[in-house]
């Protein structure tokens, strides 16, 4: 037996003293110091009582520790919870009762908020900061750096990740070690990443995107990684001339683009610019190409799937497209009451199946019967058509979401708040254009008969209860929503009326 997903990320680089972590301020973690530091932590996991399958929830800053809590997980064969570092306590509570997760790692500063909600979850806690410290590293250095991998099968879980729905609560994706894996060598292969790549990462790591997406394929290739806390312009292009790399949503594009110093020969050795979580506008594209001479290259995916579709490393990366489909990867667009494959060129339902997707939603069989077929076809939810060269177009969504500078946001979730206020008749939560966010939610409220809802007060109340970024840029009140004859909101009437709130 092995543990396929640890043996390929992390087991290869014990003793390879080669740069793995190149932080802002100088530092360099080894890729054999950094195996170290997750042995140690899989040693602590072990001397906490969890046994391989337990989940652990953590909502820490992205630090070198906190991913190395991701390598020790799965060196100890435990299904690793990352939790956006947004989430209020009760969002948080949420993710830790439903998983069952044994323990939970948060920051020192709010381990006294948390500690109700470990107990009620029967979780231990434990803290780490932003610098890695706190009671898991104090543990950590009491144990040595090497630990008995647990063997796991391919189909093993490593990883849940959250992911809200149009109805309802969040569902947990169960992603096994076969997903991860097997997307991970997919895209270093297809997108040309080897050891000599040196990635510039400024993404958060409890996503696909950051977690996933950049990280297995650069501990897979074997390549450096300029580990930077989160998204500062400044910073990016100060380390752009020793990086070949970036993975970004579009706002990281965008930002560059406003950016004075963002020049071509700034990116003169850069290889390789990656755009995805949200549309990347043809406009983005085609400015960052006249600045740079570089062609953005576009993909597409979704926490449940991993990557799908990616345009090419060589060959024609087309502004709008997300490309075709990986290799591996079936993707076709269906009626979406039938379920039928439409024509080429025609527009419908995306579905995808291969071995990137998902084992289904953890304690939730029938919401998982609802979007992952029989045959292995997932769902997406997303609307869109292949094109005449085999170019899948992202038209639109079928969900009702909103996508915020990568961030989802599920208007159901910020609606439920708003209705349950007695001053509240109804609401409708709507994404509009943002020039830096790509989309931002908008609240439209229609007032309890008699009432005078204080805006300032439910907007306080949004932000008490759900992650800040979740929380609507603006709350308008109406008289009424417009409805369609079936009495159903139209909210593309309202995208449309309110489509110019944050021009500028
Ligand atoms: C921060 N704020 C936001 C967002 N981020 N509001 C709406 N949408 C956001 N995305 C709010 C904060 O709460 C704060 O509010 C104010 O904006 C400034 O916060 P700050 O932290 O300074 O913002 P920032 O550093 O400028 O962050 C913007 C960002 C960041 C760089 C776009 O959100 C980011 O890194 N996004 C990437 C998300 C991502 O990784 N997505 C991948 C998931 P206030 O001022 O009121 O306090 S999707 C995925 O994984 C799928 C599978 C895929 O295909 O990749
Ligand atoms: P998540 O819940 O984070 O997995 O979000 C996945 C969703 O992000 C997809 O279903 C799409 O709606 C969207 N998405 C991801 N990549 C792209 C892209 N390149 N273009 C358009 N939408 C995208």
């Amino acid at each position: 037996m092995a543990n396929p997903l640890y043996d390929a990320l992390f087991g290869k680089h014990a003793g390879r003293n080669t740069p793995f972590l190149l932080l802002p301020e100088g530092h360099v973690i080894t890729h054999a110091g950094f195996v170290d530091v997750a042995a140690r932590y899989a040693n602590v996991f072990t001397e906490l009582g969890l046994a391989a399958g337990d989940r652990v929830a953590v909502q820490i800053e992205k630090s070198p520790d906190a991913l190395a809590l991701y390598a020790a997980c799965v060196q100890a064969g435990l299904v690793f919870l990352p939790l956006n570092t947004a989430y209020m306590p009760a969002e948080v509570d949420y993710f830790v009762t439903n998983s069952g997760a044994k323990l939970m790692v948060c920051d020192p500063n709010k381990a006294e908020g948390l500690a109700p909600v470990a107990t009620a979850a029967n979780a231990q806690l434990e803290t780490m900061d932003i610098t890695g410290k706190g009671s898991l590293r104090d543990r950590a250095a009491t144990h040595p750096a090497s630990f008995a991998t647990v063997d796991r099968a391919p189909d093993d879980l490593a990883a849940f990740l959250y992911t809200s729905g149009t109805t309802g609560r969040s569902k947990g994706a169960m992603l096994s070690q076969q997903n991860l894996l097997s997307n991970a060598q997919t895209l270093t292969k297809h997108w040309g990443f080897t050891e000599r790549d040196v990635l510039l990462h400024a993404l958060p790591i409890f996503h696909t995107h950051g977690l996933f997406v950049a990280t297995n394929i650069m501990l897979l290739a074997g390549g450096a990684v300029i580990w930077m806390p989160r998204l500062d312009v400044d910073q990016l292009i100060r380390f752009m001339p020793q990086a070949t790399s970036l993975m970004g949503v579009p706002t990281f594009y965008t930002r560059l683009l406003d950016h004075p110093e963002f020049t071509k020969d700034l990116t003169r050795d850069m290889r390789l610019f990656i755009s995805g979580s949200a549309p990347l506008l043809a406009e983005t594209h085609r400015s960052f190409e006249e600045r740079t001479g570089h062609r953005i290259l576009e993909r597409y995916g979704m926490t449940e799937t991993n990557m799908n579709t990616s345009n090419p490393l060589d060959g024609a990366r087309r502004a709008g497209t997300v490309g075709k489909p990986l290799p591996g990867v079936e993707l076709k667009v269906c009626d979406p009451d039938t379920g039928a494959p439409l024509p080429q060129g025609e527009i419908g339902v995306i579905e995808v199946r291969g071995p990137n997707v998902f084992q289904g939603y953890w304690q939730m069989p029938d919401k998982t019967a609802a979007e992952l077929r029989d045959d292995g076809f997932f769902i997406t939810g997303d609307l869109g058509l292949i094109d005449d060269q085999g170019y899948v177009q992202i038209v639109g969504r079928g969900k009702d979401l909103i996508i915020s500078g990568g961030y989802n946001i599920y208007p159901k979730e910020v609606e439920t708040v708003l209705d349950d206020q007695p001053d509240v008749l109804e609401s409708a939560v709507i994404g509009v254009p943002h020039g830096d966010l790509g989309e931002c939610p908008v609240a439209v409220i229609v007032a309890a008969k008699g009432a005078a809802p204080d805006l300032e007060a439910l907007s306080a109340l949004l932000q008490s209860q759900l992650a800040r970024f979740k929380c609507p840029r603006k709350l308008l009140l109406v008289d009424a929503l417009p409805r369609n004859t079936m009495g159903k909101v139209q909210k593309n009437v309202l995208r449309d009326e309110y489509a110019q709130t944050f021009a500028t």
